[in-house]
């Protein structure tokens, strides 16, 4: 190349610079946009709940629309809208079990939705969504006495919102995780932010102190090596008969920030919930769950709803009545 071209290879190179700085900060720019939306929202609606004559903790829910790192199925990407349609669906009363109103501001509000969709569609990256999720999670936190219950989304959610608690609470949690699989694969197919990973990222984030995995049926051998690496506790439905008694009186969040629940819908055996992608037997009834779930002790941070996968539910969604009935008492838990 003769030394005449170099000019002309410095304004292409510049151009390529100043057109990749611009898509940079119009990304910023939507994500920063984006996030506004969820501060507004949230500010009004703890507004509304203090207009109410206030409360301790109210829960508010957030919907995570993210269905791409999922190995196999990408439906949870539509679950959170469906959940919401069931929860307040008119088959059903707007109580919980043990009677709280749902419909009453001061025990559910909501803050709708992160735009998970619309920023993948400008090309944000998933290290800029991740950051958007925890972003929009600690707004939620931000605005007393609201207390985040995400919709998923698949299961990679929970490392960027679990992130968003701890930080915002200025240390770990203890986590109760119900779930057919433990999540912990350092990477699953070369992906960090895969569904199969997130509780590994929040293990060695440092945002969780206990680790207590309920409901496992389906765990290799890596994954028993990271959960003794990490200091999991694992409770496998092979052994759920010696371990009810205990499972049936967890008591967490001792010496630390609160306590963060996290439920994946297939701890649920088939039978009781088709509508996921991994299809397990051998797990949970309802009922069983409940039992774990109402006799848990501690103050619940926040929690979520993760890998409901409606393009798998029956016609009439019968696994997004479920989703949304462990919405429903996963907020009688936060809410006080
Ligand atoms: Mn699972």
């Amino acid at each position: 190349m003769s030394s005449a071209w170099i000019p002309h290879w410095r304004r292409v190179s510049r151009g390529l610079c100043n057109w990749a700085t611009f898509v940079d900060e119009s990304q910023t720019r939507v994500v920063e946009a984006s996030l506004a939306l969820i501060r507004e929202r949230a500010r009004l609606k703890a507004a509304q709940v203090r207009g109410k004559g206030g409360s301790i903790a109210t829960t508010c829910l957030v919907g995570v629309p993210l269905g791409h790192n999922s190995s196999f199925l990408q439906g949870p990407a539509f679950a959170p809208p469906k959940i919401r349609k069931a929860l307040w669906c008119g088959s059903t009363n707007s109580t919980t079990e043990e009677g709280k109103v749902l419909d009453d501001v001061r025990v559910l509000t909501d803050a709708g939705d992160v735009p998970v969709q619309e920023l993948r569609n400008c090309g944000v990256n998933d290290e800029a969504l991740m950051l958007a999720i925890t972003d929009s999670v600690k707004l939620v936190m931000g605005e007393q006495p609201l207390r985040p219950l995400v919709l998923g989304g698949d299961h990679s959610i929970s490392y960027p919102v679990v992130r968003a608690i701890s930080e915002s609470l200025g240390g770990p949690v203890d986590i109760l995780h119900l779930d057919g699989h433990p999540d912990l694969y350092d990477a699953f197919e070369g992906k960090p932010f895969s569904h199969a990973s997130p509780f590994a990222r929040i293990m060695e984030g440092g945002h969780a102190h206990r680790l207590v995995q309920v409901g496992l049926r389906s765990v290799t051998q890596h994954q028993r090596e990271q959960a003794k690496r990490f200091g999991v506790e694992q409770y496998e439905m092979r052994h759920y008969k010696r371990d009810r008694p205990i499972l049936e009186s967890l008591e967490l969040g001792e010496g630390v920030k609160g306590v963060y629940v996290s439920i994946d819908v297939d701890c649920l055996d088939p039978a009781f919930a088709p509508g996921v992608s991994h299809h397990e037997p051998g797990g949970f009834s309802f009922r069983e769950v409940m039992n774990i779930l109402q006799s848990l002790q501690g103050d619940i941070v926040g929690g979520d709803v993760v890998e409901y996968n409606p393009e798998r539910d029956t016609r009439d969604g019968m696994t997004a009545m479920v989703a949304a009935k462990l919405v429903r008492e996963l907020c009688a838990k936060i809410s006080k």
